[in-house]
């Protein structure tokens, strides 16, 4: 029996000498209860008196052996764990870092966000409307009589006889009038669409912000100060503007805006065609009949409204040529901005 429990011992050391060893399995298997151990001390019945002791004795000091190495054991394979996550886990951290390509907007798409957050600067809120219309909005109700060339199937394109693609986007800004009472204070982004053959200045498609204030006592003297902050914010603090006479059907007066060239300063240049001064915009003080036409008593309201391309303020402000760079998406233009 004295040799049995040597041999367990010589196997248990054995065994437990791989170094991936099943320790659970192995405790199982030496000292559990259906184990080789238990299995010779149920055979102790057999022993005499003086054998039985020294036979206890060896086995209780086997099991304490048997245990303790597993116990080694395990301290060791912890051990040798924690050195290999260690070394999986291995982190240089002074390796040169993966930078992430980042996007950023579309100059369109900037330029319309810089626009829209100098209005929101003077109070403006921002609304839009539906991009297919009814003649109505487009041109009825700003006062664009029907044989007005605008309304014309080769410059907009008509959907049915009364539904068409808004051509501009003051139907917003009517819209706006018919279910808001003044105080209005808004600006209108959006997409815009004429029957336009693509060039360097045309496109079918196009984008424009329209403003409009309704309020009691609005003025002339209220367009030219809001313009100027507009000018000034998006073209520096040293532009100035101009108003020249013009003709609008919803507005009355009407004007067209310039800005002084922010190139040259107004001596001339190849920005400002020799000019000085910069086509950016029209606008007007907004017609008695249009206001009317939403219900606004224009005895007791006025108002002022302007309208202005975001791809021609783009092309300024950048310096661009031709406008088929801002729809064409090649990266290698678009990185400039
Ligand atoms: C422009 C120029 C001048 C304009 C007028 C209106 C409305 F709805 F109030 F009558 N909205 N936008 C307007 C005025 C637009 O674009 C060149």
């Amino acid at each position: 029996m004295k040799e049995k429990l040597e041999q367990i011992r010589q196997a248990a050391v054995a065994e437990l000498a791989a170094p991936e060893a099943d320790l659970e399995a192995l405790r199982i298997r030496f000292l559990g209860k259906k184990g080789e151990l238990t299995a010779v001390l149920r055979g102790m019945g057999g022993l005499t008196a003086e054998e039985r002791p020294v036979i206890g004795a060896l086995a209780n000091e086997v099991r304490e052996y048997i245990e303790k190495a597993i116990a080694e054991k395990a301290e060791a394979q912890k051990t040798a764990a924690l050195a290999k996550k260690l070394l999986d886990e291995r982190l240089d951290v002074t390796m040169p870092g993966k930078a992430p390509a980042v996007g950023k907007r579309h100059p369109l798409a900037q330029v319309q966000k810089d626009m829209e957050d100098i209005f929101i600067g003077m109070g403006f809120s921002i609304v839009e409307g539906p991009e297919v219309e009814y003649d109505y909005y487009n041109f009825q109700a700003l006062n664009i009589p029907e044989n007005h060339p605008a309304r014309d199937t080769q410059d907009t394109f008509y959907i049915t006889d009364n539904i068409l693609l808004r051509s501009q986007t003051s139907p917003v800004q009517v819209r706006t009038m018919e279910k808001q009472r003044p105080p209005i204070r808004i600006i209108s982004p959006g997409r815009v669409y004429r029957s336009d053959a693509v060039d360097a200045s045309h496109s079918p498609l196009f984008h424009q912000l329209e403003g409009l204030v309704v309020d009691k006592g609005i003025t002339m003297g209220d367009l030219k100060g809001t313009l100027e902050t507009f000018a000034k914010t998006m073209f520096g603090e040293q532009t100035q503007i101009r108003f020249r006479p013009h003709h609008f059907p919803f507005t009355e007066p009407s004007a067209e805006v310039d800005v002084s060239c922010f190139v040259c300063g107004g001596k001339g240049c190849k920005l400002c065609k020799g000019e000085g001064w910069i086509e950016i915009l029209g606008a007007g003080m907004v017609h008695p009949n249009v206001l009317r036409g939403c219900n606004i008593d224009p005895d007791e309201y006025s108002g002022f409204a302007f309208g202005m391309g975001v791809e021609r303020i783009t092309m300024i402000k950048y310096g661009i040529d031709d406008m088929r760079y801002l729809y064409e998406n090649d990266v290698r233009f678009l990185d400039q901005f």
